[in-house]
């Protein structure tokens, strides 16, 4: 009887203790025009001789970036250049971001935002990239995004605009992790997609946004708040499209600016104010940090984050 959770207590520490084995989350496989893409893995891929060529930007490690000001913040730390393949697909299919794993105390949203690479993706700066946002997903019906794809097979999807103008994109698949109340956490990553079909649209440019500085000034809500109800998602809006011609305008410089970062045009469906600033940062990666708990009503998630910490078995990264 009581070896059953010796041997799972074991086993957790028994992997967590192998080299690369992580407590956090990476994508481990796109599927983009119906084909699988393992993506980059920063466990192993470095290590093989040649590199493998993959259609995602490179990551670091599975843990957060978590300064909304850093270039990290557009592809992960690495990302910024390009990989060496561009997978097809048409406009109006559909992609598949699949997870290797993500630990269900993890809670938050999950986004999807493309940018146009102007010609190469291959050679493309993800930092100086107008981005676009095409899904969002955050609290409804009780239920945090990050807890229906951990129940979808850690999958998530999303549809290439079927009106966009052909081209290679970048499109960045991003989760948020909002269980420590100070410090939010940001998981994203960006593939490379040539984009087929006869759309001949583009994003309206009023949709453009800069990453970093989409969510500067956001305040991201404490979700372990007793009066916590519901969650306003972050601007912008998922982006309408314009008939756009077949080169890339310029987008609007006055979409630099975070402005847009300010709380969405719904009135707030009573999003709790959180106490809780996030600091700024002065380095975009970080580690998992503990959750301050402040209120003894979240005590079983401190528990259960202690458990998580304690299965993980984090010598180095302090989960929680
Ligand atoms: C992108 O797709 C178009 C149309 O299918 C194709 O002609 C072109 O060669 C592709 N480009 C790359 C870089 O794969
Ligand atoms: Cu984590």
């Amino acid at each position: 009887m009581i070896a059953l959770p010796l041997i799972a207590l074991a086993t957790a520490l028994g992997s967590s203790l192998l080299p690369g084995a992580e407590a956090h989350g990476l994508v481990k496989i796109v599927n983009i025009g119906g084909q699988d893409y393992p993506a980059w893995n920063p466990n192993t891929d470095p290590y093989l001789d040649p590199l493998p060529q993959r259609v995602t930007r490179k990551v670091p490690d599975d843990g957060p970036v978590i300064d909304v000001t850093s270039p990290d913040l557009a592809c992960n730390q690495g990302g910024e250049s390009g990989a060496p393949l561009v997978a097809d697909a048409a406009a109006g299919s559909p992609v598949t971001f699949q997870m290797d794993r993500w630990p269900s105390d993890h809670l938050g949203p999950v986004f999807h935002y493309m940018a146009d690479c102007e010609g190469d993706c291959t050679t493309f700066d993800a930092t100086q990239a107008k981005w676009f946002k095409i899904y969002q997903d955050g609290f409804d019906g009780g239920l945090w995004a990050t807890t229906k794809l951990i129940a979808n097979n850690l999958e998530v999807t999303v549809t290439i605009p079927a009106e966009l103008k052909p081209g290679q994109y970048l499109l960045r698949h991003e989760l948020v992790a909002l269980h420590d109340i100070t410090q939010p956490q940001f998981y994203p990553a960006c593939a490379q997609i040539n984009v087929s079909g006869s759309g001949t649209q583009v994003p309206d440019p009023s949709a453009l946004v800069s990453i970093p500085g989409v969510y500067n000034g956001f305040n991201w809500p404490d979700i372990w708040s007793e009066s916590f109800t519901g969650f306003t998602l972050p601007a912008p809006a998922i982006a309408n499209f314009v008939s756009g011609g077949a080169s890339s305008p310029a987008p609007a410089p006055s979409s630099q600016d975070p402005a847009p970062s300010a709380p969405s045009t719904t009135p707030a469906p009573a999003p709790t104010t959180s106490d809780a600033a996030p600091a700024a940062s002065s380095t975009g990666k970080a580690k998992c940090k503990t959750r301050k708990t402040k209120r003894s009503t979240s005590e079983k998630a401190a528990r259960r984050a202690r458990r998580h910490a304690a299965a993980a078995g984090h010598a180095k990264r302090q989960h929680h």
